[in-house]
């Protein structure tokens, strides 16, 4: 029997959800289930999730944004911005389904699966503690400070970096595979995890000052446009680091897949959030959470992508 697991790519919550799930599977569903993992990323204007993708005789969402294909056995996910239609949305509710669950309350869908199967099927991983404490940590962005999100200390923030900026799939399954019974700092001082991780934390530090650079600060938001070079995959709390009085940042990226805006609010801001940036988001076929959000755009639409960046910029101004 196979069990296909799309998840969450480049997200560390993706990952942890991924591991936990299959970890539950294994030992409350089926052990001998061959597992098979795929990371998915949000597209412009996607209205569906491709049928070709349910290639298991179980097929897993983990979050990850809903399909109504009667292929998709499993679906647990936390985002606001959830469902790609209104009919899907009218799907997911038309029945209970027995193993499909939603909860936009949860700071992380890490925390979401376990506490589901832990109440559903008595599923009981205590060395998964330290993963679904951080998947919390990291996808709430409850870090006590802004110096812990981004000097980048702890073993699990290390592998945040690696899972969020690295391309080497074969690496990423095996980071989802170890999560599933080893320590943080087993996972990142894995030779192979740490010749992925030194490269990537010699960007980090050259990001820094990138950011640093290319920003303006003005009334409490930070406009940064990084759209000169390639960077999928930059840590979205190296401007609160740099400017830790401000309140939103509003940054521009292009990799080759597509144009982007983020949208974040300060986690450690001196001042509270006045607006839910999923829904400024999904003003622009975006989405998210309350406290931060994106928008894609297709790589040709860079200019498109400056200008509503730049009308967000001024909306997150005026209090
Ligand atoms: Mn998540």
């Amino acid at each position: 029997m196979k069990l296909r697991v799309l998840h969450h790519d480049h997200c560390f919550d993706g990952f942890a959800s991924a591991a936990v799930f299959s970890r539950f599977f294994a030992e409350k569903i089926d052990r001998e289930a061959e597992v098979a993992f795929n990371g998915l990323a949000h597209k412009p204007n996607q209205k569906f999730i491709e049928e070709e993708l349910f290639d298991g005789d179980h097929n897993a969402i983990v979050d990850f944004k809903y399909s109504p294909s009667s292929r998709l056995t499993w679906w647990f996910d936390h985002h606001q911005s959830a469902f790609l239609s209104t009919a899907d949305e009218k799907h997911f509710h038309s029945t209970p389904w027995p193993t499909k669950f939603y909860n936009p309350d949860y700071k992380s869908c890490t925390k979401f699966i376990a506490d589901t199967v832990a109440e559903r099927y008595g599923f009981d991983a205590r060395d998964l503690d330290e993963l679904i404490r951080w998947a919390d940590i990291i996808d709430g962005a409850q870090y006590e400070d802004s110096k812990t999100a981004v000097e980048l200390k702890a073993p699990a923030m290390r592998l945040m970096l690696v899972i969020e900026a690295s391309r080497n799939s074969g690496l990423m399954q095996k980071i989802i595979r170890d999560m599933q019974s080893k320590s943080m700092s087993e996972i990142i001082s894995d030779p192979a995890v740490d010749a992925e991780f030194q490269p990537l934390y010699a960007r980090h530090l050259k990001m820094i000052d990138m950011i640093r650079d290319s920003a303006r600060f003005d009334r409490g938001v930070i406009y940064f446009d990084l759209s000169a070079e390639d960077v999928e995959g930059y840590s979205k709390f190296i401007p609160y680091y740099l400017f830790p009085e401000s309140v939103y940042s509003v940054g521009v990226s292009l990799s080759t897949h597509r144009s982007k805006i983020s949208v974040g609010f300060n986690p450690w801001s001196p001042s509270p959030r006045r607006h839910n940036l999923a829904s400024i988001c999904e003003r622009y076929n975006g989405g998210g959470h309350a406290v931060v959000g994106a928008i894609s755009f297709r790589p040709d639409e860079i200019e498109l992508a400056r200008r509503c960046a730049g009308e967000i910029t001024e909306e997150l101004k005026g209090q």
